[in-house]
């Protein structure tokens, strides 16, 4: 079979005005808005892999890269040698983390609403992603995340209030209005500044772990960007470095399944981002994104085999996008409405919920507690913040915040402009 007949299906393209058959292959969204959602993506069950030893060769993950990394299986048990095997407090609060990232998501999408906030990305459905790694990383380990990882600073430990005074963008905001919201940046937590050119964080990251080892510490270099991303040189630029030079870090791919308006099947010409790092001789796995447990176990081992020396990891979360891109973009027009409904792999607060039911350590009473003691977090820290100042109405950094903290002396043309607006 040939490689044109072996593609699924392919659109005709309009060349210079004519509607063609071409031999031009464009991979086309296996669903759009109005049409009916997928049955079922991927079906390795749970506890299906094996784990390796954390000094194996690349080539010894070739399987899970190809395959999904489960350990919740579908009724809500943890199984196989993935299983962390944490106790029931860890659990409880990891699941409290993600709910009140939920509850943070949803009250800063409705303040944008308002107009009270100027831009916003929440992170539905990817909760389990971020906070899955930030627990399996310890404090010290440095993270260079995308926009959507905002559970990062959840288990962290980051003060709400700040977050919040970056988001509308007043006189308490650490990054002086200079970032649009969302694009968090906070040097105690070893967070750093989020960047709106995606891709950069990639050949960041590995720079910064290669700093860690060639100054003999032990700190690991943890990065993420989305699978439309990777399909920029950067992503190439970082894992290739990261092979060469065994840099302690690890790597993540998001796959949520959309880049903007852009299906995944329009980022990768293989079977599985995962399966890129193979080549590269890089251990590389597929992990379910939206079990809790998987994406826990996968970050404990690569972060371990980083820190013992054994070189780099590359993950890639298979997850769902279940919101809008930003406050700015109206998926219905591109998507079937009801898509993160029908995702297969199901919701990651619902699944850790579950497991937590199963165990006999909670129960919806507790839930709906939990549920009501975030919103009623996350409202109080909002009116605390606006007393530093609200976006239409100020206080606002000062306009000198301008000229200040990129040069150590200030150039000669700086000055010229402070002169001009005079300050
Ligand atoms: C270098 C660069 N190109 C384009 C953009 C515009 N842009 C912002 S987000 C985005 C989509 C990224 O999708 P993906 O990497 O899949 O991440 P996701 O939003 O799904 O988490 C694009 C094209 C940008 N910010 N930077």
């Amino acid at each position: 079979m040939n490689q044109r007949n072996a593609m699924s299906e392919y659109e005709v393209v309009r060349i210079m005005g004519q509607e063609e058959d071409t031999q031009m292959h464009v991979p086309v969204p296996p669903h759009r808005e109005g049409g009916t959602a997928f049955a079922s993506p991927h079906e390795t069950p749970a506890g299906h892999h094996a784990k390796p030893p954390i000094d194996c060769g690349g080539a010894e993950t070739r399987e899970i890269a190809y395959g999904l990394l489960r350990v919740l299986n579908d009724d809500d048990e943890a199984i196989g040698e993935w299983d962390p095997g944490l106790d029931a407090d860890t659990l409880r609060n990891a699941l409290g983390h993600m709910v009140r990232i939920r509850a943070y998501d949803d009250r800063m999408m409705k303040m944008q609403r308002q107009g009270r906030l100027s831009f916003y990305m929440k992170c539905l459905g990817e909760e389990a992603v971020s906070v899955g790694a930030a627990m399996a990383m310890e404090n010290r380990d440095i993270v260079i995340p995308s926009y959507r990882q905002q559970g990062l600073l959840f288990v962290r430990g980051r003060n709400l209030v700040d977050m919040i005074s970056h988001c509308i963008t007043n006189s308490n905001d650490n990054v002086k209005g200079r970032q649009m919201p969302v694009h968090y940046s906070w040097k105690e937590g070893n967070f750093v500044s989020i960047s709106s050119p995606v891709g950069t964080q990639f050949p960041q990251a590995v720079g910064a772990a290669m700093a860690f080892a060639y100054r003999g510490e032990d700190s690991i270099a943890c990065s993420w960007l989305g699978e439309g991303t990777s399909a920029q040189g950067d992503f190439h630029y970082g894992l290739n470095f990261a092979s060469v030079y065994q840099a302690p870090c690890v790597l993540v791919v998001v796959n949520n399944q959309w880049a903007i308006s852009t299906h995944r099947n329009l980022a990768h010409g293989g079977p599985s981002f995962a399966a890129r790092g193979i080549p590269y001789n890089v251990a590389s796995m597929r992990v379910d994104g939206q079990d809790f447990l998987a994406v826990y176990a996968a970050h404990k081992w690569a972060t371990e085999r980083a820190r013992a020396g054994h070189g780099p990891t590359l993950l890639e979360m298979y997850t769902y996008r279940g919101d809008s891109h930003s406050s700015s973009d109206d998926p219905s027009i591109y998507r079937p409405g009801n898509e993160y409904d029908s995702w297969p792999l199901g919701d990651p607060v619902d699944r850790l919920k579950a497991h937590l039911v199963k165990l006999g350590e909670w129960d919806d009473e507790r839930h709906t507690a939990l549920e009501a003691e975030c919103v009623k977090e996350i409202t109080a820290a909002y009116k605390e913040a606006e007393k530093h100042g609200t976006l239409k109405d100020g206080p606002f950094p000062s306009v000198s915040t301008l000229f200040e903290d990129v040069y150590e002396k200030e150039p000669w043309h700086l000055l010229e402009q402070r002169g001009e607006v005079g300050i």
